[in-house]
């Protein structure tokens, strides 16, 4: 890896603290997905990107940034990449996935606050996301009250911290408030990188985000195939690189990814044999480098086949029409897209709980682990629901929730292995 020392020191940050958080980041890595068995060779692409996450990708971004152009970094699926490329900025996720710093993010919020909100803090707070350092505007967003009253102390650690007002409800009121917001932002990108966002640079925008996310439903689709031809771990890994990558690269890379997926489908090649118990994971989202509960549940002998989280489907499903030739028609048709987003902070919610059941079916899942993060009050309130949908289903399902630290690893490992044994004594009996 090339010194990036110089690089991380003029973005402000602490370069102790950083080195012993890409210590961490690295050990993981290299446990978790390198120790793979049959990993699909394309998957180097996504190891190479990894192991430059804070270097050659934040390189790139400086580079840009010295050419003109802008960086956007925001923290929900609900911010509309089409609108910010339509500019020639740059989208990137802030990660939120590791326990950093957790102490000092503490004195500014309550301890039962959940460990995705601590984690940003922590990250600012402990000066080692070079993602957040080299954005021109962060955007928050009025999602569930924790991130929405969060921002309010975090505006005064990130002074161009921007706040997008969302809708509660699905009625039509509520889609001209995600319209008008859509509109307000729109504007602001405007101002930021002094582009005027016309029709063209609308649509190719929809173009290069509509191709990423096709590549990810046609990685979606192969992971129905049994035997799994990719692992979950893996899986979610391209999911979280979609959030960072340059977006035509990233496609290309998904697109090589599939194309070794279907041959591994027409011989029968799988990472676990088949008939390996499958797991759907429905919950909150993970952000990069959350992998504990997908290598809990990958290590006890299921493959996962599928994430309903905004890190996977729920983030990356339906396209925007492209149909439209005005600018008024193709923000419309962004609005469309986005408004189907079926995240817990709705309320009634009924479209999510069928979505997890279609996805379950479409999967082939014999069973659904929830995976909601300890004091998020929308996914764990939301769970019953779940489950009681799925019971009446007859869909097997498992609800967890924990936070980012280690400790609770064996208590958990000891219910997925009871839960996925119960998945496997039903599948024989079945064939029996
Ligand atoms: S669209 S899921 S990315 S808001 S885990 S911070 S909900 S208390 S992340 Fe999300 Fe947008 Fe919804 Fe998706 Fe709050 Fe829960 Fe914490 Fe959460």
């Amino acid at each position: 890896m090339a010194d990036y020392r110089a690089m991380w020191a003029q973005l402000g940050l602490d370069l102790e603290a950083h080195d012993a958080l890409l210590k961490v980041l690295g050990e993981g890595y290299q446990s978790l997905f390198l120790s793979q068995k049959n990993r699909p060779q394309a998957m180097g692409y996504f190891d190479f990107v990894m192991s430059e996450v804070h270097g050659l990708r934040i390189k790139e971004l400086q580079d840009a940034k010295a050419a003109g152009r802008k960086v956007i970094g925001s923290f929900c699926v609900f911010v509309p990449e089409e609108i910010i490329l339509a500019a020639d900025a740059i989208s990137v996720g802030l990660c939120a996935g590791a326990e950093f710093a957790f102490a000092e993010a503490e004195k500014l919020l309550p301890r039962n606050t959940c460990a995705l909100i601590k984690s940003f803090f922590g990250f600012k707070l402990g000066r080692v996301c070079p993602y957040i350092e080299s954005s021109d505007m962060v955007v928050g967003e009025t999602t569930c009250d924790g991130k929405k009253k969060s921002y309010e102390s975090f505006q005064e650690l990130q002074p161009n911290l921007y706040v997008m007002e969302l809708p509660q409800m699905k009625e039509p009121r509520d889609r001209e408030i995600l319209k008008s917001e859509y509109e307000r932002f729109k504007r602001a990108i405007e101002k930021l990188t002094g582009v005027k966002i016309d029709a063209a640079r609308l649509k190719k925008g929809i173009q290069t985000v509509n191709a990423k996310r096709r590549a990810l439903h046609r990685l979606a689709a192969l992971r129905s195939a049994d035997p799994a031809p990719i692992s979950g771990l893996d899986g979610l890994l391209i999911n979280q690189v979609a959030f960072y990558d340059d977006p035509a690269r990233f496609t290309e890379s998904v697109n090589k990814v599939c194309d070794e997926l279907e041959a591994r489908v027409r011989k029968g090649d799988g990472v676990a044999p088949k008939g390996t118990p499958r797991i759907l994971i429905s919950g909150c989202p993970m952000a990069v480098p959350n992998w504990k509960v997908p290598s809990i549940i990958e290590s006890s002998g299921a493959v996962i086949v599928g994430e309903e989280s905004c890190v996977g489907e729920r983030g990356q499903r339906n396209l925007v029409d492209e149909s439209g030739t005005t600018q008024k028609a193709l923000m419309d048709a962004i609005v469309e897209r986005y408004f189907q987003i079926d995240c817990a902070i709705f309320t009634p919610n009924p479209d999510r709980l069928q979505h997890i059941e279609d996805m379950a079916k479409a999967y082939r899942a014999d069973g659904v682990i929830h995976y909601a993060l300890q004091f998020c009050q929308p996914y764990t309130i939301e769970s019953y629901a779940v489950e009681q949908k799925l019971k009446s289903k007859g869909v097997p399902v498992m609800r967890l929730e924990t936070d980012y630290s280690q400790e609770d690893i064996g208590q958990l490992k000891v219910r997925v292995e009871t839960f996925i044994e119960m998945l496997r004594q039903q599948r024989s009996s079945r064939k029996g």
